[in-house]
C-alpha cells in the first residue's frame, strides 16, 4: 500500500557546486572583531555545508532560493542555516535541499542542542540509511523552523525525520509525503530517550510499511505534538495517523487527526504499557480496515475535550488490558465519562483543514467548565457572525491553546 509521493513543487537544478575558496569571500562580509559572521549562499560559497564547515558558533548561513544538490552535517556547531524568508512558504519551496536519492539530507550526530537552528528550507529527495531521510538526530535537540520536509524515504524508520535519544524541537514544519520503507513512522520516528516537541506542524500523506503512518515512537519515547494537523496518512500495519510503543507516552494537544487510514487504529495506535494523553483533541475521518478504532489502545488513554465522530468503523477500541479514561468528550455511539455527549458535532467539512466545528454545533461551550477558551467572541481575533462563550469548546479549536491556531491554518491545503 505505497501512496505515491505527491510532487508540490519543481526539484529543476540538480548540478553541483563546488565551494569557493574562502578567504576571499570572507573578508566581504566579517562585520568586525566580536560580531557574528553571515555567509550568503550562492553568493559567498556554493554549498551549504562549504559554509558550515568555515563558521563558527553564533554565525549564519543564509541560503537563497535555488536547488541545492547536496546533504548537510551541522557538525555539532550551534549555528543558524536558514532560508532568507522563513515566513513565506513560497520562498521556503522555492529553496530546496535535495540530497538525489542518495542520504540523508540534514544530520546532526554531534551533541547539537536548541541552538543548532535549520529554518526556512525545503529538504527532499532524502535517503535514511537505516533511519531518518530528511532529517537524522542521532544524540543531539536541534531547533527546525518553518522547513518543509518532503518526499524523503528510510530503508527502515522515519522517512521525514528520525531520533535516537534526540529531543529536537519542530516548530511550523511541514512533514509531507515521506515513506518508511521496511518499518515504522513514514513521518517521524523516535527511539532510545527521546522527547522531541511538534508545534503547529502538519504532519500529512506519509506512509509506513509497517505502522504508525504519520509518525511512531519507539520504547521509552515521548513525543508531544500540539496546533498540529496529522491526516491522510497511512500504514500497512496499526496506528494509521500516529503510534505509541510500548513504555512510551504520546502527548497530544490541540491537535487534529483526520483521514489517516491504517489495518486497526487508524487515528493512533497505543501498544501494550505505552500511554496516551489528549486533550483538545478532534480525531474524524480515519478509516480502520478490517478491523477498528480510531484510537486503539492496548495501553493507557487519557481523553478530555475533545471529539470523536465520523471514524471508520468505530471510535476507541480497547484490547488486552487497554483502558480510557474519557471526560467532557463528544463521541459517536457514546463513552462513559463525565461531561460526555454522544451527538452529531456538525464539522464544517474544510477539506484538509481539520474538521471546526460550524456554528452552532454541540461541542461549542461544552467542555470541562472550569476550562476557558484562549480565544472567544468577545476577542478581537474571532470572527463576529460565529457565537462562542468564554468556557472552553470541544475539539481541536477550543481551549486555552486556541489561539496557537492564529496564522497556522491558512497554510494547510496548500
Ligand atoms: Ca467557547
Amino acid at each position: 500500500m505505497h501512496r505515491p509521493h505527491d510532487s508540490h513543487f519543481g526539484t529543476t537544478s540538480t548540478s553541483f557546486r563546488a565551494p569557493l575558496a574562502g578567504a576571499f569571500a570572507l573578508a566581504l562580509i566579517w562585520a568586525g572583531p566580536g560580531r557574528a559572521w553571515t555567509i550568503n549562499v550562492p553568493a559567498d560559497m556554493l554549498t551549504i555545508q562549504a559554509a558550515i564547515d568555515t563558521i563558527a558558533a553564533g554565525d549564519t548561513v543564509m541560503v537563497h532560493p535555488g536547488n541545492y544538490a547536496e546533504s548537510i552535517d551541522f557538525g555539532g556547531k550551534s549555528i543558524v542555516v536558514t532560508g532568507t524568508a522563513p515566513d513565506e512558504l513560497d520562498t521556503v519551496k522555492a529553496t530546496v535541499i535535495d540530497a538525489g536519492g542518495l542520504a540523508t539530507v540534514v544530520s546532526f550526530q554531534s551533541g547539537e542542542d536548541e541552538g543548532a537552528v535549520l529554518a526556512g528550507l525545503t529538504l527532499t529527495g532524502g535517503r535514511g540509511a537505516p533511519n531518518g531521510g530528511g532529517v537524522n538526530c542521532d544524540g543531539a535537540s536541534p531547533t527546525l523552523d518553518h522547513c518543509v520536509i518532503i518526499a524523503n524515504s528510510a530503508a527502515e524508520s522515519g522517512g521525514g525525520v528520525s531520533g535516537s535519544d534526540a529531543s529536537p524541537t519542530l516548530s511550523d514544519c511541514i512533514i509531507d509525503s515521506n515513506f518508511a520503507s521496511t518499518a515504522q513512522g513514514g513521518g517521524f520516528s523516535f527511539s532510545g530517550s527521546s522527547n522531541p516537541t511538534f508545534v503547529r506542524c502538519l504532519i500529512a500523506r506519509n506512509h509506513a510499511a509497517t505502522r504508525g503512518g504519520g509518525g511512531a515512537c519507539s520504547d521509552g519515547t515521548e513525543p508531544s505534538l500540539s496546533n498540529s494537523v496529522v491526516f491522510f496518512n497511512t500504514a500497512d500495519g496499526r496506528g494509521g495517523g500516529l503510534a505509541v510503543g510500548g513504555s512510551g507516552a504520546m502527548t497530544l494537544t490541540n491537535c487534529a487527526i483526520s483521514e489517516n487510514l491504517a489495518e486497526a487504529g487508524s487515528g493512533i495506535d497505543v501498544r501494550a504499557l505505552g500511554a496516551l494523553m489528549i486533550d483538545q483533541v478532534t480525531v474524524a475521518g480515519n478509516v480502520a480496515n478490517p478491523s477498528g478504532g480510531a484510537i486503539l489502545l492496548a495501553g493507557e488513554g487519557s481523553i478530555g475535550n475533545s471529539v470523536l465522530w465520523g471514524n471508520s468503523p468505530d471510535e476507541i477500541m480497547l484490547e488486552g488490558a487497554g483502558s480510557a479514561d474519557v471526560r467532557y468528550t463528544d463521541v459517536r455511539g457514546s463513552y462513559s465519562g463525565e461531561g460526555n455527549l454522544d451527538v452529531d458535532p456538525n464539522f464544517a467539512l474544510y477539506f484538509q483543514r481539520g474538521y471546526p466545528l460550524r456554528a452552532g454545533s454541540p461541542c461549542i461551550d461544552a467542555a470541562d467548565p472550569a476550562v476557558e477558551d484562549g480565544i472567544w467572541d468577545a476577542h478581537p481575533s474571532w470572527p463576529a457572525p460565529y457565537s462562542n462563550g468564554v468556557r472552553a469548546d470541544m475539539g481541536a479549536y477550543g481551549g486555552p491553546g486556541n489561539a496557537d491556531w492564529i496564522g497556522f491554518l491558512a497554510l494547510l491545503g496548500r
